[in-house]
């Protein structure tokens, strides 16, 4: 039976980690997978999270179930730091998810119950996951533009040109911050108009948002989401809890559903709560549970902001950088966008063939589409990567 299975395609980012790890040389650098990395070159368990675990580990009674949808209490508090002032929760049904990735698939799952014959509007390029869920579950999916890649700029009138296309049925997936993998983010006029495309197409929005918190700040990452949640009927909302309460391994994301009312919310949740028995049952509730008692708890809260606009400032200081010292390093003055680009990730204008010689001949890794974790840099590897990009001609 097992031998009719065909051999899976790696995923690129995570084959990439591998090789990263297997690979000898002390001088490497890992640009890959998006990891945040402290100065000391870590992804440490953060200070608010250990106290929030603590407190758990202490006072927890019980580990029986939860429920289908995990606690309420999460959905609120998650839900609530994402929508802000624009959480009404009369309309939104809500799922606890094993990540980021398992509230996109349910929220796929969810628009394929819906028997749509609509297709999925992804931006081009996009996180690797979006079109290999998409593909897997046989959704029809087609590609908008997003960013130029001459410039490293968004392409707006690609994009809202493309998005005119939309018809009542389908989806519009959107990045709520910080692109992957590009870091070119929408401003409050692109999601105007976005909102706009969808008020006269009927399309619904499809936001994923995994890394509030990393761009601007908390409020102004948000900003889209929230413009969506208080112009249009319907919306999916896919979050995760990884990158900014560095929870990666703990699988905390949530998944909520703005519907048009009281009525569609119930049978909304009623579906929600089908699709998470028939994948898991009850989803994972300890880092869930986490992220409701730090966000809960005002000391813990106020320590946990503390640590992600360190995080978030970090970020911003080694764009700023990087973009230096690249402009230094190859005498082209092409890579300002890398200082304005948002979140972890910035596209290098490289070829398959200059990331290899990257690789092989200097031992910094970037995915094979030229994205480049920046988060993953430091001020000691900064002059290293920047020589190693002008030695490959990028
Ligand atoms: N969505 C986007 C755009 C991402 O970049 C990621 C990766 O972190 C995810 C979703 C999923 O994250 P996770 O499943 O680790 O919460
Ligand atoms: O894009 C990234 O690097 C992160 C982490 O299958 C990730 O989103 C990478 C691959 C994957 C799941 C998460």
């Amino acid at each position: 039976m097992l031998g009719r299975l065909q051999p899976t395609a790696p995923d690129k980012i995570l084959k990439l980690m591998a090789m990263f790890r297997d690979d000898p040389r002390i001088n490497k650098v890992d640009l890959g997978v998006g990891v945040y990395r402290s100065a000391e070159g870590t992804t440490p368990v953060l200070r608010a999270v250990a106290e929030a675990e603590a407190q758990i580990l202490r006072d927890q009674t019980t580990k029986s179930y939860t429920a289908l949808a995990g606690d309420p209490a999460f959905h609120q508090a998650l839900g609530d730091l994402v929508l802000g002032d624009t959480a009404d929760w009369s309309r939104i049904a809500a799922i606890a998810t094993p990540g980021g990735t398992g509230a996109f698939r349910q929220a796929i799952e969810l628009v394929r119950r819906t028997k749509s014959d609509g297709q999925v509007w992804v931006p081009d390029p996009s996180w690797p996951n979006h079109a290999a869920i998409l593909s897997e579950t046989g959704t029809p999916w087609r590609s908008y533009r997003y960013v130029d890649r001459n410039t490293g700029m968004l392409d707006r009138d690609g994009m809202l040109t493309d998005l005119q296309g939309a018809k009542r049925g389908d989806v519009v997936l959107l990045h709520g911050c910080c692109h992957n993998p590009t870091g070119v983010d929408l401003d409050l006029k692109d999601w105007d108009q976005i909102a706009a495309i969808c008020e006269q197409t009927g399309a619904m929005p499809l936001i994923d948002i995994a890394y509030q918190g990393f761009g601007r700040g908390l409020e102004q990452d948000a900003q889209g989401v929230r413009l969506i949640a208080s112009r249009l009927p319907e919306a999916l909302i896919g979050a995760s809890c990884s990158k900014n309460f560095g929870l990666y391994r703990e699988r905390v994301g949530l998944l909520l559903a703005l519907t048009d009312g009281q009525t569609q919310q119930a049978v909304t949740q009623g579906a929600m709560e089908w699709l998470n028995r028939l994948s898991y049952a009850f989803p994972p509730d300890h880092g869930a549970r986490v992220v409701t008692k730090v966000l809960s708890s005002p000391q813990l809260c106020d320590n946990w902001l503390t640590e992600l606009e360190e995080m978030r400032s970090r970020i911003e200081r080694l764009r700023r950088q990087f973009a230096h010292a690249l402009t230094e390093a190859t005498g082209r003055d092409r890579y300002g966008y890398i200082e304005r680009g948002k979140g972890m990730f910035c596209l290098l204008p490289a070829t398959p063939d200059h990331v290899a010689a990257l690789r092989e001949s200097h031992g910094v890794y970037v995915i094979d589409d030229g994205r480049l974790n920046v988060a993953g840099l430091s001020e000691d590897t900064i002059p290293q990567v920047a020589a190693a990009i002008r030695s490959c001609g990028i």
